[in-house]
């Protein structure tokens, strides 16, 4: 499993090679015009972005990790057309196409190519060694007997500032490592499952599921104008907005803040707790 640099796409190997994708925010263009910004969708360009990196990676599946729109819950004006084109444009250079849903994706099955394969908000395991999912719902007990999670829906970021005053904000990419202990508690708990004794034996005794402590990767948004949560943004640890964590980071499962933090040329910036706004970087 690796980055494909200097892309926020992650390429998994196996018999299938997969390209993983997260947070395209197809009609993000047209929300914006609200506030005087005009630009034309972006959609084309993702495309034709994404047939570089499929050649480049030979994949043969793309999985796309939730949030292939923008309105939430509606189907905006500009993504009745938008959405099915893109799609149409993907099958021509890739065999399979996943999408596991994210919190913007209502009404998507009406927008997408029968082709195209719809998976649960839960996500999916691949070879039970790696769990995907977007990041906003609790994922299937499977997804915790993993070694690897990988996740949307954060659209990570660091905000590097100088002594000038003058700023730049870098998507990033985290790996973060996990409990699985406290994971399971809470998820055992949200399914209803009576617990007594370890998570890990409730685990087993219900779902067949040997506990895992996977490691969790944040994947960067694909779409680059998108906005996203600049983590380090307090000095000394970041504050997340409530509303756009998902269950599994509210847990406390996941060490968020000791996570790896790299920008997408690969560079390795440090652990999140370590960059504040007005450390090292200045
Ligand atoms: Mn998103």
């Amino acid at each position: 499993m690796n980055p494909v640099i200097p892309y926020p796409a992650l390429l998994l190997k196996g018999a299938d090679r997969s390209l993983i994708i997260s947070d395209l925010h197809i009609g993000w263009e047209a929300s914006l015009a609200e506030q005087g910004l005009h630009i034309p969708s972006q959609a084309p360009k993702y495309a034709e972005r994404l047939r570089l990196i499929i050649k480049e990676t030979d994949s043969a599946r793309l999985i796309i990790l939730g949030d292939v729109k923008h309105e939430v819950a509606r189907v905006g004006l500009r993504e009745w057309g938008d959405v099915p084109s893109f799609f149409q444009e993907l099958l021509e250079f890739v065999e399979e196409i996943y999408v596991i849903p994210g919190n913007h994706d209502g009404n998507l099955e009406a927008l997408i190519p029968e082709r195209v394969k719809m998976f649960p908000v839960h996500g999916l395991t691949i070879d039970h060694k790696v769990g995907l999912i977007h990041g906003h719902a609790w994922p299937r007990p499977e997804i915790l007997g993993c070694d690897t999670i990988i996740l949307g829906h954060l659209h990570p970021m660091i905000r590097l500032l100088d002594a000038a005053g003058f700023s730049t904000t870098h998507q990033v990419w985290l790996r973060a490592s996990s409990d699985g202990e406290v994971l399971a508690r809470k998820l055992l708990s949200h399914l209803g499952r009576k617990l007594e004794g370890d998570a890990g034996d409730a685990m087993k005794r219900y779902f067949n599921v040997t506990l895992s402590n996977p490691h969790c990767i944040f994947i960067p948004s694909f779409n680059s104008l998108l906005s996203g949560q600049v983590l380090n943004r307090f000095e000394g640890g970041a504050r997340l907005g409530k509303a756009y964590t998902g269950p599994l980071l509210r847990s406390n499962g996941i060490q968020l803040m000791d996570a790896e933090a790299y920008l997408l040329d690969g560079v390795y910036l440090g652990r999140l707790s370590d960059i504040s706004m007005t450390g090292k970087f200045t």
